[in-house]
């Protein structure tokens, strides 16, 4: 595209040099900057850039998927969306799980700089490392509240909504991607599919002539393409979260639109359990990592419950949108129906988890990408037990998604799953 130029390791120095709001912070001159390239997404380039005082972040959009090659063209303008999505992340919710500090956006070049977080590690290394983070349940479960509560009809002001959904709207190529791998491919004979060992056939196969499984998806999918709830993250899978023991940054939010909250929550559930159930091809003996398991589906119930107790909150202090207005709720100081509407919205906000969550732990497993956690078990039968555990969790999910009770009963199902 006409004024885009994709960087290198050579050339990043020279662009940096001439934009003194991160000269100024990285220090020296051009020749000073060392650039080095580290991303490893399926999409995009990342530099880390380092001057004499400080070191930042630039991620760069490809006009292509990374993954796959120039014979996948994708269009620059999801780093506007990052962009756009991040600002609004950063001002819904400032406190706990943060976004990086943004502190350059160029359109032309598709790229945005960002803080370096030096003293986080990507949240799925950590999980297949076998690593507690004490505060990741809290943070996530109010960084997930608080973003997707204030950025819906619940809070925002109609107007806005309204044209916030008209500009996200355009993020198309990127929800088409979400829409073909998640909810279609897995379910029929897609030229993209794949799944890393034999020992799945009999299984990936099988999803194609699952007559419940594939109403299910396709439900789910219609609750994906129609429900222009909350500005989404889109994409929050284990890979989008960097962590420490004591703070937590959300990032990548590049597949962000307005669509059903529990896409968000949904995702981050799926990855867990795809990680829960991926444990037992990274322990050196069977059992030698129980422990971690537990606290991985102790960290699911407490992210949940984290972020329904925040939500209620922000329902009852902060409900100042049009749905559910207190004008129809509260006569003349008493609530009537405001706390049984409250726990329906949960209800349907839960049911939708659980179905995303089906949804996007069978895409990582027998779609075009899938996941570090299981790719990593260098053993196949191991890992192909592993997966199939994960694909029957899936199934469970999508499937079933109304009649499950609440995430307890979630990890009842993993742990009886697990123990086949
Ligand atoms: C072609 S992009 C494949 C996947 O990578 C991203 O992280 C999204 O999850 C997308 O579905
Ligand atoms: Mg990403």
């Amino acid at each position: 595209p006409a004024g885009y130029t994709a960087f290198s390791v050579d050339t990043i120095a020279d662009y940096i040099a001439d934009k003194p709001e991160l000269m100024n912070r990285l220090g020296g001159d051009a020749s000073q900057l060392k650039a080095t390239e580290v991303g490893d997404g399926n999409l995009n380039l990342v530099f880390i850039v380092e001057g004499p005082d400080d070191t930042v972040i630039i991620k760069q959009a490809l006009p292509y998927v990374r993954l796959v090659g120039e014979s996948w063209p994708l269009p620059l303008k999801r780093s506007f969306f990052e962009y756009n999505a991040l600002v609004r992340q950063a001002k819904a919710c400032s406190v706990t799980a943060r976004v990086p500090e943004i502190f350059l956006y160029d359109d032309a070049h598709a790229l945005v700089a960002m803080e370096y977080l030096s003293h986080h590690i990507i949240l799925r290394k950590g999980l297949i490392a076998g690593t507690i983070y004490p505060k990741i349940a809290r943070d996530l479960g109010l960084f997930m509240a608080e973003t997707l509560f204030r950025t819906s009809d619940l809070h925002m002001d109609a107007g806005e909504k309204k044209k916030d959904v008209a500009l996200f709207s355009d993020n198309v190529e990127l929800c088409d991607i979400t829409e073909s791998l998640v909810f279609t491919d897995p379910y029929h004979d897609a030229e993209l599919n794949s799944w890393t060992t034999p020992q799945l056939d009999k299984l990936a196969l099988g999803l194609r002539s699952d007559r419940d499984l594939k109403i299910a998806a396709s439900q789910m999918k219609q609750r994906f393409v129609t429900h222009t709830e909350a500005l989404v993250h889109g994409d929050l899978h284990s890979g989008s979260v960097m962590v420490n023991a004591d703070d937590t940054r959300v990032i990548d939010p590049e597949f962000a639109f307005y669509g059903p909250m529990g896409f968000d929550v949904g995702a981050l559930i799926a990855n867990y359990f795809l990680s829960y159930f991926s444990q037992a091809g990274h322990e050196p003996e069977p059992g030698a990592r129980n422990e971690y398991r537990a606290w991985i589906l102790e960290t699911i119930i407490e992210t949940w419950d984290v972020f329904e107790e925040r939500f209620r909150e922000l329902w009852v202090n902060e409900r100042t949108g049009v749905l559910y207005p207190r004008s129809i709720f509260e006569d003349q100081g008493d609530a009537i129906g405001a706390e049984e509407a409250l726990n329906s919205f949960l209800k349907q906000l839960q049911e939708d988890t659980i179905g995303f969550a089906g949804a996007k732990m069978i895409r990582r497993l027998v779609g075009l990408a899938h996941v570090e956690d299981m790719q990593s078990i260098e053993d196949p039968d191991r890992r192909a037990s592993c997966e199939a555990k994960a694909l029957a969790m899936g199934r469970e999910l999508l499937v079933d998604r109304a009649k499950f009770t609440g995430m307890k009963q979630l990890c009842e199902l993993a742990k009886r799953i697990e123990s086949t």
